[in-house]
Formats: structure tokens, C-alpha cells, sequence
């Protein structure tokens, strides 16, 4: 694989993003490798999984490669894209996944980060959600991931301000488990690894499992999962939505007009 790398000892799996030039953007092909290194770790019997960014990134991901957003018209986040596919893999596994972060978390990014089950980081972590920057309207599936981790005025306060939160206040609302100096952070997350690695990966499945039933159980009539997306549509069909791709690709601030 070009941009994973896998290693599995005694039953602790890790996935490594390894794209140091796009800062491990999230391309449909780094995707459909690391939904591979989830499935051959699931083959070879992982009891626990950790997603983590080479070794001295500053960058943990920069997210959806905004080089691949659709033009205006198809939804950007739809259930077959590349990044809906591998936070899908992600619940889906009935491994434990933890993210051990280390750098800077953006878009997308951050929504893979939150759909593990635990994030450990360092007093380098720094999580932005971006789809307010580039005019996108985030998915409903994404939008209730993060009510389940913040509260609703921290995650409105995230989507609409697009501004970084730093480790500590991370810690503070819930996003880390756990914070540590960078220099211990390897050392810890692999011995939380290890604990688990050592208990009942039948019951630790079956819990992680009904957790993600659980989590989703809200009920969304067809009515409101219509309404949503046809609010979303208005916003992926704008020239808001083109002239965010747009000045991203041009490197320079977005001129948004509400239409
Ligand atoms: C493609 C990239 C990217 C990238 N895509 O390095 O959540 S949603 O709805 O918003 C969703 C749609 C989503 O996730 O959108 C993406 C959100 N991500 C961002 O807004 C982060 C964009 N990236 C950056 O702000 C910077 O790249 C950071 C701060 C991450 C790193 O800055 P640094 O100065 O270290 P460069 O910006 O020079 O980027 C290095 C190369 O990576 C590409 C970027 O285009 C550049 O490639 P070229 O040298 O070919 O120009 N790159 C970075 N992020 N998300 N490509």
C-alpha cells in the first residue's frame, strides 16, 4: 500500500496514515487503503486498533481532499463517499479503534477521529471542523456523531466558528480521553491497548456493537431526514458551495453572498 501502513503485535493492530505531501488528506485512494488495513487486521484477529499519522506529523489529517469534493448539484458527503465509507467501516468494526493524534485535525478529519471509540492525544492535538469555510452542508449522520460527543452549543460553537480547538479545552469537553505530554503519548496509548487487547474481545464486540445501535437510536422520521436534505441540497446546488472549492484550490479567503 503507498499511503497505510499496517503492524499487528500480540493482538494490537495499527494503521498508520502515511501521506506526508497532501498532510494525509483524505483521497479516495489513502481511504480505500486504510478500509483494506481495517479488514485485513479484522482477518488476522486484532483485538484493538490504533489510527495514528507517521511518526512527527504536525498534521494528524487535513480531512475530505477537497480536490475530490463534487462539483455543485451532488451531495458532497453522500453515502457512498469515500470519507461516509470509511467512518461507516469504522463503526462497523467490532474492534475497538483508537485515535492517537498528535498534530493538527481538520474537516472530515476530525469526524474520523471522533467516530473512533476513544482519542488520546498530545498537547499538540488540535481539532477544526471546516465545512462552514468551504460552504459545505455536513451530512445528518455527522452532525449527530458530534451531539454524542459535545454538547450541542460546543458543537454548533465548532461547525460555525470553523476555529481550532486546542488539546486542553479538547480534554476539557470530552473530545480526548485522555492528555498527554508527546513524548508519552506512544507509550500510554499502547498500554491502554494492551489492556484491552488482554479482555474478552466477544464481549468487548458485542458492547461495542450495541453502543453504535445505541448511539444511533434516535428517532429521525422520513419527514425530517427529507427536510434536512433538502436544506442540504440548497447549499451543495449555491455558488456559496462552488466559491468555497474554489478559493480553497486558489489559496485564498472565500467571499461567501448567501446564494
Ligand atoms: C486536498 C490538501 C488538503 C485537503 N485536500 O501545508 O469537513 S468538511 O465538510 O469541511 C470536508 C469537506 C473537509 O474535510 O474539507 C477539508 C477540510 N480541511 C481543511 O480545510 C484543511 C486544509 N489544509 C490546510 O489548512 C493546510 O494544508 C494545513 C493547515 C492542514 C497544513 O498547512 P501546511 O502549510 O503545512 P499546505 O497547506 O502547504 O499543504 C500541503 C499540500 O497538501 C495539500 C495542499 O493543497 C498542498 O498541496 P500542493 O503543494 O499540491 O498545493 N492539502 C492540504 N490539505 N484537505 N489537499
Amino acid at each position: 500500500m503507498k499511503y497505510i501502513q499496517i503492524h499487528l503485535d500480540k493482538h494490537i493492530g495499527t494503521i498508520t496514515m502515511n501521506h506526508p505531501e497532501h498532510r494525509n488528506a483524505l483521497s479516495e485512494v489513502i481511504i480505500d487503503e486504510m478500509i483494506n488495513a481495517f479488514d485485513e487486521l479484522k482477518e488476522a484477529k486484532a483485538r484493538v486498533i490504533i489510527l495514528r499519522a507517521y511518526a512527527g506529523a504536525k498534521v494528524w489529517s487535513a480531512g475530505h481532499d477537497v480536490k475530490e469534493l463534487p462539483t455543485p448539484g451532488r451531495d458532497p458527503l453522500g453515502y457512498e463517499d469515500s470519507l461516509v465509507r470509511v467512518l461507516r467501516t469504522v463503526q462497523y468494526i467490532t474492534t475497538p479503534v483508537i485515535a492517537m493524534i498528535d498534530g493538527s485535525v481538520w474537516g472530515g478529519a476530525c469526524d474520523l477521529a471522533f467516530t473512533c471509540d476513544m482519542l488520546i492525544g498530545s498537547t499538540n492535538a488540535q481539532f477544526t471542523m471546516t465545512p462552514a469555510k468551504l460552504g459545505v452542508p455536513y451530512n445528518a449522520s455527522g452532525l449527530l456523531r458530534f451531539m454524542n460527543i459535545l454538547s450541542v452549543n460546543a458543537a454548533k460553537e465548532m461547525f460555525f466558528t470553523a476555529q481550532p480547538i486546542e488539546a486542553e479545552r479538547a480534554h476539557l469537553l470530552g473530545i480526548l480521553n485522555h492528555l498527554l505530554p508527546a513524548d508519552s503519548l506512544e507509550s500510554y496509548t499502547y498500554d491502554l491497548a494492551e489492556k484491552i487487547s488482554r479482555n474478552s474481545p466477544l464481549s468487548i464486540a458485542a458492547m461495542k456493537e450495541s453502543f453504535r445501535l445505541l448511539a444511533n437510536a434516535s428517532p429521525l422520521t422520513p419527514n425530517m431526514f427529507e427536510r434536512i436534505q433538502g436544506l442540504r441540497r440548497k447549499v451543495y446546488d449555491s455558488n456559496d458551495y462552488r466559491e468555497g472549492i474554489q478559493s480553497f484550490l486558489e489559496k485564498r479567503r472565500p467571499v461567501f453572498k448567501g446564494e
